[in-house]
């Protein structure tokens, strides 16, 4: 335990709580504020009350205090010792994350159902792949694409049958391969019967929300208030997301076994686990106080500090885990959206008991800036993020490695959009996902460099949160050009185009038109072409994954980051007694100085055909010493 702080405690007092950490990291990603900074022995013992003159702007004492409150709500500090690492199926295996609906079309509905991924399990294992994680496939209105379930017993009709997913496991299983699903409990859809019952009256249902009579100021994630007004009882319920996607009240135990009752009923079926949907927002603070004005505009969204790391998320989880999870063994990866390093151990400590992994999403923007800024992504950022994380990893504790996702504009293209050195890119992130320390999830697509898409108008755009977010912009005055560029930067719809098979009409995804349309190059694009192409993105990532296995020294050997403070330059070992690889990668479009000696390595993997005097751009290279 450790102490608590206030108005008069230095930043470096902050900073050493674990919420401190997180949040101080958070404020200046959001900021820009340089990280150095923190390097700086005046900085750290700048006082709490002295603030404003490093941010340089007014700060109420409304807002010290809901940091300082925020920041001692949790004391309890990360387990360090040295401990050996525990091994485990989930962190030898590499996991590919499936967008249903974009996946594969089986019937020539234009939307990717579960034949259509049975259909491609050949081509999954062939890839390598052990693990699936499937976005949801319950029955659901689609006002968030399945995110909003209706019954979490029952599948999409759109996407087939309870049978069809019986079949996809026992194949999974033929296969030798996992599977696990998506669990979206923080909300349920207002159509669930659950909210209906409370819109009819039923006292109990009713109890399963959150209903108020008047809002608070919490503003939702897909823009305006989080509440929604009723009239059939004349109250407001909290809504995080869209407007037909209602938080559940997990304080009430009845919802708490509802949940582990919906987790056992699938682990009972025999899938592995679950990916938990913004897991860390289940727990909010009783009194559901108005949020913090200030932190609300450093972070976006209004509210948050009442409900990011809540008073009984740990508490709550711990629960669900011993009751649900361990008695079938199974895996679980939270989405934990503001959680960064430190907490992020709290959830995953593996004494700690709560979750296996966390997906922490620190690394997706540079520092400054947000999803719908267009700029052009600098990697020494991510490379930073890494090491910092890599670092502060003991063996109690292993990261979770991805950069692409149903809810993110592609990647690569976020470092270069022109594409120009696409193939290089690809190759050279797909290396750092499999030579780091952690699990790698892979995203569809991102095995044959898949880009951000050309969205002609919004017309072609399906998110409800790009919707929500353009009819904000225009109604706030942005002409509909303006308002369009910022969907077009950030849109999540850039990744949930359809997945390219072959180089026929629609990439071979449907007979007939996509529920959306992708408009990406599908000549070369695709896998069926990159199958035989032998320097493929297809095939480079297929040949690194097998390797991988091949070597546990890639999976649970030490690390060691060299020249760490070279800018442009990713270089690291990976090694154990007997074994030593050395990672050098260029992380620019510039030519580069050679800067190590690879005497006495044999190159093993290049993205480049031949290795010239000079690296070229986005190089990458694996060695191993002789
Ligand atoms: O959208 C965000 C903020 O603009 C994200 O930080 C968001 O909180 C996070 O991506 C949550 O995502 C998950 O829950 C959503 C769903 O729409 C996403 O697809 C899902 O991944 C609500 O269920
Ligand atoms: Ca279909």
């Amino acid at each position: 335990m450790s102490k608590m702080i206030d108005i008069n405690s230095k930043i470096k007092d902050v900073i050493a709580l674990p919420i401190g950490h997180d949040v101080v990291f958070r404020l200046f990603l959001q900021t820009g504020l340089s990280f150095s900074l923190l390097d700086n022995p005046l900085v750290l013992n700048i006082k709490l009350k002295n603030l404003s003159k490093i941010l340089k702007r007014k700060i109420p004492t409304s807002f010290f205090q809901t940091v300082i409150d925020l920041v001692n709500s949790e004391l309890e500090q990360p387990l360090e010792d040295d401990a050996p690492i525990n091994k485990a199926w989930w962190k030898e295996a590499v996991f590919y994350q499936i967008y249903p609906r974009s996946f594969k079309d089986s019937n020539g509905d234009g939307i990717g159902d579960i034949q259509g991924i049975i259909s491609k399990l050949d081509t999954l294992k062939d890839l390598g792949i052990d693990c699936l994680w499937l976005s949801p496939i319950y029955d659901s209105p689609n006002d968030d694409n399945g995110y909003d379930i209706r019954d979490y017993r029952n599948i999409m009709a759109e996407f087939g049958t309870m049978d069809d997913v019986d079949l996809l496991i026992s194949e999974l299983k033929k296969r030798d391969m996992k599977i696990i699903m998506d669990l979206v409990v923080n909300h349920t859809s207002d159509e669930h019967p659950w909210f209906q019952a409370a819109l009819n009256g039923d006292k109990e249902k009713q109890d399963y929300y959150i209903f108020r009579d008047k809002p608070n100021n919490w503003t939702s994630f897909f823009s305006g208030s989080a509440w929604r007004y009723f009239k059939e009882i004349d109250k407001y319920a909290l809504k995080l997301f869209s407007s037909k996607q209602m938080d559940l009240n997990w304080d009430n135990p009845k919802i708490r076994k509802e949940v582990a009752d919906i987790v056992t009923f699938w682990l009972e079926k025999g899938i592995d686990g679950f990916r938990m949907d913004v897991i860390n927002y289940i727990s909010k603070n009783p009194e559901l106080p108005d949020g913090d004005t200030l932190v609300g505009d450093l972070v976006g969204f209004t509210g948050m500090e009442h409900y990011f790391y809540g008073p009984n998320l740990t508490k709550y989880l711990a629960e669900l885990r011993k009751n649900a999870f361990e008695p079938y063994q199974g895996f679980s990866v939270g989405e934990t959206p503001g959680i960064g390093t430190q907490l992020g151990k709290l959830l995953t400590g593996d004494y700690r008991k709560i979750m296996d992994l966390t997906f922490s999403f620190d690394h997706l923007e540079t520092p400054g800036k947000v999803r719908f800024d267009d700029y052009r992504y600098d990697l020494n950022f991510y490379k930073f993020y890494l090491i910092e994380n890599q670092k502060s990893f003991s063996n109690r504790y292993w990261m979770s490695l991805f950069v692409d996702n149903h809810d993110n504009p592609r990647f690569i293209s976020k470092i270069d959009p022109s594409n120009r050195y696409r193939d290089e890119l690809a190759k050279n992130i797909n290396m750092i996902l499999l030579t780091l320390k952690g699990t790698p999830f892979f995203y569809q697509g991102q095995e044959i460099g898949m880009t951000n898409n050309e969205f002609k108008s919004m017309d072609d755009i399906r998110d409800v949160e790009s919707i929500n977010k353009y009819k904000e912009m225009i109604a706030a005055g942005k002409t509909e050009k303006e308002a369009f560029a910022t969907i077009l930067a950030g849109s999540r719809d850039h990744c949930r185009t359809p997945m390219q098979w072959n180089d026929k009409t629609y990439g071979g995804f449907s007979e007939n038109q996509p529920w959306i349309k992708g408009y990406q190059d599908l000549k070369t694009t695709n896998i069926e072409y990159q199958q035989k192409q032998n320097n493929s993105i297809y095939n480079f990532t297929k040949q690194l994954i097998h390797y991988r296995k091949e070597n546990p020294v890639l999976i649970y050997g030490d690390i060691e980051f060299i020249k760490e403070n070279t800018k442009d330059y990713f270089i690291y070992k990976r090694k154990d007694e007997n074994n030593e690889f050395l990672i050098e990668i260029n992380l620019s479009d510039d030519r580069q100085k050679r800067i190590i000696d690879s005497t006495g390595y044999k190159l093993i993997f290049s993205n480049v055909k031949n290795q010239e005097k000079m690296m070229s751009a986005y190089e990458a290279n694996l060695y191993r010493k002789i």
